[in-house]
């Protein structure tokens, strides 16, 4: 018989889950996984949102590295939130295991934001850089953004995976690249299309001001969504 995996609370994937929310979203902030391959933009990602939202939402932020709190480190440093909404988990081991397999480090970052600095409406997760396999647990995130960049050449969407073919939103990073490296936007955008359907697909340039514009345009419809739940 198919068992939904929250409903057993001995799941080690979901252990300390609080569950799906209360109506209207309000019994805790939406979570939304950021993963994707090394350096395709995801921390530039958390960073360029944090300062676009931070003016109209309560956020937290859950870095993973592998060995370093770098990433952390370069979000403190940068100032994108006050130093108390910005946790590090150091996984030790392969990134897609504390996002998918053993959540239970993240879980615990997350439920300590909440407690320490919240009511949040939105904490990001970003997953250490790793392959186009990674996928974040559905007891973690309520939403993945995949991020892939445009330097790894625009066969990258055709390449498929679970991570461009079924996340939430696919964002094709550092078009400001495209010309120097020869990728073609529109093949990308074709392959994109005929992986995921109806699933969007946003392209966009971090080194252009405001142009993390399409993603938070995005997390401001999944917040709506998630709050009228
Ligand atoms: N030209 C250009 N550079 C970018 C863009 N977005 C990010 N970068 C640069 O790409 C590099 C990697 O970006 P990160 O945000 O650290 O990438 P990441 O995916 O978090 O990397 P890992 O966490 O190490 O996997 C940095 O030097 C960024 O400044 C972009 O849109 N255009
Ligand atoms: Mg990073």
């Amino acid at each position: 018989m198919h068992r939904d995996h929250r409903d057993d609370p001995a799941d080690p994937l979901t252990a300390g889950d609080p569950g799906p929310p209360a109506p209207g979203g309000a019994r805790r902030a939406l979570r939304i996984g950021l993963g994707g391959p090394v350096g395709s933009g995801k921390t530039a990602t958390v960073a360029a949102l944090c300062r676009l939202l931070r003016g109209e939402l309560s956020l937290a932020v859950v870095t993973n590295d592998i060995y370093t709190t770098e990433d952390a480190e370069f979000l403190l440093r940068h100032a994108v939130l006050a130093p108390e909404r910005i946790t590090a988990v150091e996984t030790g081991c392969c990134p897609h295991t504390a996002i998918r397999d053993d959540i239970s480090a993240n879980l615990e970052a997350v439920e300590e934001l909440e407690a320490t600095v919240g009511p949040l409406d939105l904490v990001l997760l970003e997953s250490g850089g790793d392959n186009l396999t990674a996928t974040f647990s559905r007891g973690l995130v309520d939403a993945q953004i995949f991020v892939i960049d445009v330097a790894g050449g625009d066969k990258i969407p055709r390449k498929g995976g679970p991570g461009v073919s079924n996340s939430d939103l696919l964002v094709v990073n550092k078009t400001d690249l495209a010309p120097l490296v020869g990728a073609d936007l529109g093949v990308m955008a074709r392959d994109a299309k005929a992986q995921r359907g109806a699933l969007p697909t946003v392209f966009c340039s971090l080194a252009a001001p405001e142009g993390v514009a399409p993603v938070a345009d995005w997390v401001r419809e999944r917040l709506a969504a998630w709050r009228t739940a």
